[in-house]
C-alpha cells in the first residue's frame, strides 16, 4: 500500500491528518504537482482526473478522492470513529463534512485555482469567479463562527472528518488571504484547538 501525496496541497493533507488521528502509518510517495507529474499519462492511468491524493492498494488497484480514501481507513480501522457512530451521529457528521467541503473547502480552492499564479496556464482561470469564491468562503467563515458558539467541534462534541476538512480549507486560505477575522472568537477558539492536535502537523 502507498499514498500518492503532495506535501503542499490541501486535499492530501486531509488524508494525512485522518491517518494521524487513527494512528495509521502508510508509506508515502510525493507527486510533484508543480511540475505537473500528476497530469502525465502514467499518473492519469491511476486517477483520470489527475488529482492527488491517490491510494495504491496491494492488489494493484487505486482509490482516488480524499473522502473515499478516508472512508476506506474508517472501515479497516474503525477506532476512533471519525465519521460518527450510530445512525444520527453518522448523518450529522456527513451533513457537516459535506457543508465544509462544498461551501468552504471548494470555495477556498476555487479562489486559489482561479486567481493564483500556480494555476496560470494549467486551467482556464476566471479571476472574477475566484473573487466570488473568496467572498463566499469569508461569509461562510462568519456563519461558522456563529455555529461554533454552541459546540466544541464542527459536527458536535466529538472531533470528526468535518473538522479535518474545515481545518485544511481555512489553512489553505493563506495564499489568497482568506483568514479568520479577529472578531470571530468562536472560530478562532476552534482553530486553535484543532491546530494544537498532533495530527495537524501531518
Ligand atoms: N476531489 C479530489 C480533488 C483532488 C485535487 O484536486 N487535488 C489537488 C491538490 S489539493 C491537485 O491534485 N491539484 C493539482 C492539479 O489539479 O493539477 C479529492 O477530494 O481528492
Amino acid at each position: 500500500m502507498k499514498l500518492l501525496d503532495s506535501a503542499v496541497a490541501p486535499n492530501p493533507r486531509r488524508v494525512r491528518i485522518f491517518l494521524a488521528e487513527k494512528g495509521i502509518q502508510v508509506p508515502v510517495e510525493q507527486v510533484d504537482i508543480a511540475k505537473a507529474s500528476n497530469r502525465q499519462p502514467e499518473f492519469l492511468a491511476k486517477n483520470p482526473f489527475g488529482g492527488v491524493p491517490v491510494l495504491q492498494l496491494d492488489d494493484g488497484s487505486y482509490i482516488a478522492e480524499s473522502l473515499a480514501i478516508c472512508r476506506y481507513f474508517e472501515e479497516t480501522s474503525p477506532k476512533p470513529a471519525l465519521f460518527g457512530e450510530g445512525a444520527k451521529e453518522r448523518a450529522e457528521v456527513e451533513m457537516w463534512q459535506r457543508r465544509m467541503e462544498l461551501y468552504l473547502f471548494n470555495m477556498v480552492t476555487g479562489c486559489f485555482q482561479n486567481t493564483h499564479a500556480f494555476f496560470k496556464g494549467r486551467i482556464p482561470q476566471v479571476p472574477e469567479y475566484g473573487e466570488v469564491c473568496k467572498k463566499n468562503a469569508l461569509s461562510r467563515m462568519a456563519w461558522l463562527d456563529g455555529e461554533l458558539a454552541g459546540r466544541k467541534f464542527i459536527a458536535g462534541d466529538k472531533f470528526s472528518v468535518a473538522d479535518i476538512t474545515a481545518l485544511c480549507a481555512i489553512d489553505f486560505g493563506k495564499p489568497t488571504n482568506i483568514r479568520i477575522a479577529p472578531e470571530q472568537k468562536n472560530l478562532t477558539r476552534w482553530h486553535q484547538e484543532v491546530s494544537s492536535r498532533p495530527s495537524a502537523k501531518a
